[in-house]
């Protein structure tokens, strides 16, 4: 369907507008705003040109309300033009980019007030967060949600060079097993990454690849200048010119004009009659716009290309664009950071009939247009019919306590999965919501009971053939719309990206998921900078990861732990726990379904760092003192008494080797306290917080959880730490109130054997504790578990 003329022209008066806006504010906050030198910005100008047309081709025609982008990262300045532009972003916001509370660097759902769909900023995640977001929106579907809401299409306007990144390809696969529908991706083509000019050829490759996993590719090569001058006598030989051009070739021209142009074309055509006119009937600066007319930079093949869409596959445009276009460093191969001079920028002010004072206005410089039908083209924009985009859901109501079938001696992987399963056993709507998935680890992390009760998720039915053989396994999973548990490919950063999607489905889809992944504790690592997304995305979802630390120790020291307890410490809106006992897990897996369902900064996402060892368990009531407690961070397994010389602390699966140095330190040591930490990453939140209570609000006497357990402690009590991680995790108990502190733990790598060696090497063994309490209080020698070797 050809686009009416009228609507093309408003379309792009609007993208010259979009592109001096988002040039103006790159400008301002480089030349205008006082004390600018922290704040200059490098890397968006050209970057943002690039998207212009496409981007509002995008926003003030193509998309639907329904419709979810992920936006390049250095197009934030053109998405805040197009949302100023809608109205939904403020003049104060734009003149403080980059600034303290200012429009973000780089388009952020949490930091931006302006309606972003997705946060961008570490490359190729975004992309992938659109196809994953694709397959939620398939999963609340099939179970029969959000059954009013239109479905949406995951677009991402994705840099060539982001391609380079592997999540993405690792993502595409995942897609493909997946049945991937809604999702457009359009690449941005211009050839150009933050350091060098591209590969000839790279998109036949990506054509190729994308064809590979069933999706369609519309390439946007040329505009409609090009197009009509191919058409006329002699525009063969431009077109097989322009196709031969090699890409640094071309970037250069563009940046050089019109004549350098002619030069290369006059050169290299050589003089051909029919062509040589076609050359010569344009001026310089025709000649250049010609040339600058690739498909990604022309409104209307853009919208065409867009409109033509009328299927749910999964759709790859390859958009042609020029980094930098309309702009004077326009293909320059150094223009990453490039930026306008005071003087470029008032000669092209003139040319755009800005007045000075008058950059900020909406409609400045389109006089040519009726401003009352530009601000109802903005209104009945289809993207901006619903107004603000962000939806809500209920909290699903979670049990107070979540029960399992006790046995004496467990571990708490084990318990994870009798906790699910029991979950699983019942119809509550807790279990309803709930969504599993694990890269090719559930079995392994205790997840099969829960999948074999809830089933596998898939849009269309499939039998378990092993069952229909009759083969006995203690697993049946058969797939289906309505199966809980997603099965993943090895590939952890799937595996965070998918989290993210599920843990803002109330938010996107308006139907809350409560999501739950599982995972080899080490493999956190291989998929980290996707969980610090999620987190940043304020997506909720709850990760087990066990095996744990050198715990795990017959799966081989490659396996091995050591830095996630600080990495669940120091992750921003993750609350990480690592229970030593089942009861302690059961209550924080309550507490984490309904963290996960809290608003704003009160909640967040939970991480349980688990283990395989089996522990004695306790036998216990599990009073609601011990119950806060737990999910607090801390409780006194054995209180100290009032002459306590030592206290040991210790976190997880460690827990027997504390308890036995207590035991033996007991003989000839007073009072002695045993403190389980559940939390070091509450109980440190809880004591940051406490001391910023305390400064800003002079006098409140707000004491934190850890200042308290901790208060009654002589100054002279010594406190030995020790868990299965790095000693730093709980190395700082020792400053809440300055008792010396020795801190055991894990700091060197790879290591095999059993638990027992592995602990003595470690020094994080029975002895090794009392030989740490000894050496901080005064006494007779303590009797060891063994004499050492
Ligand atoms: C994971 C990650 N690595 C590196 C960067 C730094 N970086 C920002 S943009 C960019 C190159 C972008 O090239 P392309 O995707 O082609 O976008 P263009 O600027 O050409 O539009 C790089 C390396 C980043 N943002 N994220
Ligand atoms: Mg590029």
């Amino acid at each position: 369907m050809p686009t009416e003329p009228a609507r093309l022209e408003m379309l792009s008066a609007l993208a010259r507008k979009v592109l001096w806006l988002s040039s103006w504010t790159i400008h301002h906050a480089n030349h205008i705003r006082p004390n600018v030198d922290g704040l200059k910005v490098g890397g968006h100008q050209a970057s943002s040109a690039s998207l212009v047309t496409i981007m509002s081709a995008l926003y003030f025609a193509g998309l639907r309300p329904q419709d979810r982008v992920a936006v390049k990262p250095h197009a934030s300045p053109v998405f805040h033009a197009i949302q100023y532009l809608f109205g939904h972003q403020t003049r104060e916001k734009l003149e403080n980019f980059r600034g303290f509370k200012g429009a973000q660097s780089y388009p952020s759902r949490t930091k931006d007030t302006d309606d972003v769909d997705f946060s961008t900023g570490s490359v190729g995640l975004g992309v992938a967060q659109t196809l994953f977001a694709s397959l939620v929106q398939d999963y609340v579907k099939a179970h029969g949600w959000a059954k009013d809401r239109p479905e949406g299409r995951m677009i991402a306007l994705v840099g060539d060079a982001e391609m380079d990144e592997g999540n993405i390809f690792e993502a595409l696969l995942e897609g493909w097993k997946h049945g991937l529908r809604n999702t457009w991706w359009v690449v941005d083509y211009n050839r150009q990454s933050l350091d060098a000019v591209v590969r000839e050829g790279l998109w036949e490759k990506f054509e190729s690849m994308f064809r590979n996993f069933g999706w369609d590719v519309v390439i946007v090569k040329y505009g409609r200048l090009m197009r009509k001058a191919f058409a006329e006598p002699g525009g063969e030989a431009l077109k097989k010119w322009i196709d031969a051009c090699p890409n640094q070739l071309y970037a250069a021209l563009c940046f050089q004009g019109g004549a350098a142009f002619r030069k290369h074309l006059r050169d290299e055509i050589g003089d051909q009659g029919q062509v040589t006119q076609l050359i010569d009937r344009r001026s310089d600066d025709e000649l250049l716009e010609l040339m600058s007319n690739l498909g990604g930079h022309d409104m209307a093949s853009m919208c065409d290309a867009f409109e033509a869409i009328d299927h749910d596959r999964p759709v790859c445009f390859i958009a042609y664009t020029i980094k930098g276009v309309g702009l004077p460093f326009q293909g320059h191969k150094d223009n990453h950071a490039g930026l306008m001079t005071v003087a470029q920028m008032e000669k092209w002010r003139a040319a755009q009939n800005i007045r000075p004072g008058h950059e900020w206005e909406r409609f400045e410089g389109l006089s040519q247009e009726d401003p009352a039908a530009l601000e109802a083209f903005l209104a009945g924009a289809p993207f901006n019919r619903e107004g603000r985009r962000r939806l809500t859901a209920p909290v699903i109501e979670i049990p107070e306590r979540l029960s399992f079938t006790p046995s004496p001696q467990m571990s708490t992987q084990q318990g994870f999965g009798l906790v699910l399963n029991e979950i699983a056993r019942g119809d509550s709507e807790l279990a309803s919501r709930i969504v599993t998935a694990s890269p090719d680890v559930t079995v392994s992390t205790n997840l099969g009971a829960w999948v074999n009760r809830r089933g596998l998720f898939a849009r269309a039915e499939k039998a378990d053939l092993f069952r229909s053989e009759k083969i006995p396994s203690t697993f049946n999973w058969d797939a289906s719309p309505k199966g809980q548990h997603i099965e993943l490919g090895i590939a952890e950063m799937n595996l965070f990206i998918l989290m993210s999607a599920l843990g803002l489905s109330h938010a996107i889809n308006g139907e809350r998921l409560l999501p739950v992944a599982t995972l080899y504790d080490p493999f956190i690592e291989r998929g980290l900078d996707a969980l610090n997304y999620a987190c940043y995305q304020d997506a909720r979802f709850m990760v087990a990861a066990t095996p744990s630390g050198i715990t795990l120790a017959p799966e081989g020291g490659a396996h091995q732990s050591i830095a996630t307890p600080l990495i669940g410490m120091a992750q921003d809106g993750l609350a990480s726990f690592e229970p030593a006992f089942v009861d302690e897990l059961a209550v924080i897996m309550a507490f984490g379904f309904s963290h996960m369902q809290r608003e704003g900064g009160e909640g967040g996402s939970v991480y349980l760092r688990l283990s395989t060892r089996t522990l004695d368990q306790p036998q216990r009531m599990m009073t609601p003192d011990l119950q806060a407690s737990i999910t607090e961070g801390a409780y006194w397994l054995r209180k100290p008494g009032p002459n306590a010389e030592v206290v040991i602390a210790y976190t997880g699966a460690v827990a027997p080797e504390a308890i036995e140095a207590v035991g033996l330190l007991g003989e000839s040591r007073r009072d002695i306290g045993l403190l389980a930490i559940t939390s070091a990453d509450r109980l440190h939140a809880g004591w940051t917080a406490a001391r910023g209570l305390r400064r800003d609000r002079r006098g409140v006497a707000h004491l934190s959880h850890i200042e308290q357990m901790l208060a009654p402690l002589s100054r002279d009590c010594g406190i030995v730490t020790v868990l299965d991680g790095h000693p730093a995790a709980l190395a700082w108990l020792g400053s809440v109130h300055g008792h010396r502190l020795e801190a055991l733990g894990v700091e060197h790598f790879g290591q095999t054997g059993t638990i027992d060696d592995l602990y003595r090497h470690h020094g994080i063994d029975a002895n090794a504790i009392i030989d740490a309490a000894e050496s901080l209080t005064a006494g007779a020698p303590v009797r060891h578990r063994k004499m050492a070797v």
